[in-house]
């Protein structure tokens, strides 16, 4: 058993900064006491020379709300390393033929070199624009997302927007996500909610719109996500006309201001879109958490009170049809699971919205925290959280594997960056970004699967069956 998390640990692990920065990290970082506020700062600029875990603006608009988005090409434009690193690795997945219904898994990019930083990009673009559109003729629109570079020579990308929608006849929205804007990948997703806003948004009207439309905002299909969340929401007799942006096409954005409500599961990147459509289009919007069947549960009651008696009958079958299958899951990973301490740090919803699918199989969060979190994230975070437990924003590297090593959690939940190094210091760990490659972990057909990968983490015989080298008895040679 490791440490609980008290004001004196904290200290010592800041001890080792420079004063100024050890008393700018302190305001970050809260442990959670009886009778204790949420008073946590966030969403502010990380400390110079602290490692940071936190992504850019493009990698907020480009790969998190644009790239999902199937039937469009999102070009990155600029030097071809950010295209390349952000290519495929967020698993965001769709349907249909790659090249002609979806582009998701393909890259494209304007592969800037130095003659373009030199003498400008635009003709470039136009010339990039023009290739895709012939090789790709089935392509139902184009982002323009900038790399830094673009902002920096200051290249007119909406000037070359308007001029090659009108030679190329489908929409090409320019979204200035270049990397440098804001302090972490949080702004690119409120940039790319107001190009969404300005170039998509109300454009087409359909003539089948139904008092049970609906959309599902904030679920990027992670390893199949957005398709169990929406298996529910259609067998609760709700129409899901388009989805935000998992598997979505252009044509659902278009027309998305027809809907009767907007459902939100990530918070933090669409909550802009959400306010916007309520104060334009009068839409209200709902927030709720697919993870786990409690709060699955709580969430199919809370939608279907928005709706009439017909909805709120069908919500209550489709939690009995499932009750069965929930029931089994618990009943066989609960005894293997129980009592086991969770810390999490995550971007900026799954820390607080998979708390209760960790609770549901008895487990314990004991320590949580966003990268790029806001204070209504905390403000929502706060009250899922027990006592003696701790929370940390924009943890830096030597913070997270601190705090980890003294608490001694029995999973770490985290990213590609944090994985190697707990796994390699004997944690169990599962990658709460991608799943791991594994998922869905939304809805009733993701339970069973988060169920069984966070078992396989913590119960594996791996470590009992390897022997580190100096422990092995000498061999006779
Ligand atoms: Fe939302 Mo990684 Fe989402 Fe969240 Fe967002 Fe990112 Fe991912 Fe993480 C995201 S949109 S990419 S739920 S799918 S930027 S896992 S806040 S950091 S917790």
């Amino acid at each position: 058993m490791g440490e609980k998390p008290n004001a004196s640990m904290v200290e010592e692990v800041l001890s080792v900064y420079p004063e100024k920065a050890r008393k700018l990290r302190a305001k970050h970082i809260v442990v959670k006491e009886e009778g204790s506020t949420c008073a946590i700062k966030a969403n502010i600029k990380c400390v110079p020379g602290l490692m940071t875990a936190r992504g850019c603006a493009y990698a907020g608009a480009k790969g998190v709300v644009w790239g999902p988005l199937k039937d469009m090409i999102h070009l990155s434009h600029g030097p071809v390393g950010c295209g390349y690193y952000s290519w495929g690795g967020r698993r965001n997945l769709t349907k249909g033929v790659v090249g002609v219904e979806s582009f998701t898994p393909m890259q494209f990019t304007s592969d800037f070199s130095e003659s373009d930083i030199v003498y400008g990009g635009d003709k470039k673009l136009e010339k990039v624009l023009r290739e895709a559109r012939e090789l790709f003729p089935s392509v139902q629109g184009f982002s323009i997302c900038s790399e830094c570079p673009v902002g920096l020579i200051g290249d007119d990308i909406e000037s070359v927007a308007k001029k090659m929608m009108k030679e190329l006849d489908v929409p090409i929205v320019p979204v200035r996500c270049e990397g440098f804007r804001g302090i972490s990948q949080s702004l690119g997703h409120h940039i790319a909610n107001d190009a969404v806003r300005d170039h998509l948004l109300g454009k087409r009207e359909r003539d089948d719109a139904g008092p049970y439309d609906i959309s599902l905002i904030g679920d990027y299909n992670i390893g199949g996500d957005a398709w169990a969340s929406k298996k529910i929401l259609e067998e609760m007799g709700l129409r899901v006309r388009n989805v935000w942006t998992g598997d979505g096409t252009v044509e659902g954005m278009m027309a998305a201001h027809q809907v009767k409500l907007n459902l939100i599961h990530c918070y933090r990147s669409m909550n802009y879109i959400c306010r916007h459509m309520e104060e334009t289009y009068g839409i209200p919007w709902l927030e709720f958490n697919f993870f786990g069947p409690t709060k699955i549960k709580e969430s199919i009651r809370k939608i279907a009170a928005q709706f009439d008696e017909t909805i709120q009958r069908k919500g209550e079958e489709v939690i009995a049809k499932y009750e069965p299958l929930m029931r089994k899951v618990i009943d066989e990973y609960r005894p293997r699971l129980e009592g086991k301490r969770v810390m999490l740090y995550v971007g900026g919803l799954r820390p607080r919205h998979t708390i209760g699918a960790y609770e549901d199989l008895g487990m314990e969060v004991i320590g949580t925290g966003y990268e790029f979190a806001h204070k209504d994230d905390y403000d929502r975070t706060f009250p899922q959280m027990n006592n003696e437990t701790i929370i940390y924003d924009d943890a830096t590297e030597h913070e997270l594997g601190e705090f980890i090593h003294r608490m001694r959690p029995d999973l770490v939940g985290s990213g590609i960056k944090e994985k190697y190094v707990f796994e390699k210091a004997g944690f169990p760990f599962r990658q709460m970004h991608s799943w791991d490659y594994s998922g869905p972990y939304h809805g009733y057909d993701g339970f069973p699967i988060f169920a069984r990968d966070m078992d396989m983490a913590i119960n594996s015989p791996t470590r009992t069956l390897a022997k580190a080298p100096w422990k092995k008895e000498k061999e006779v040679r």
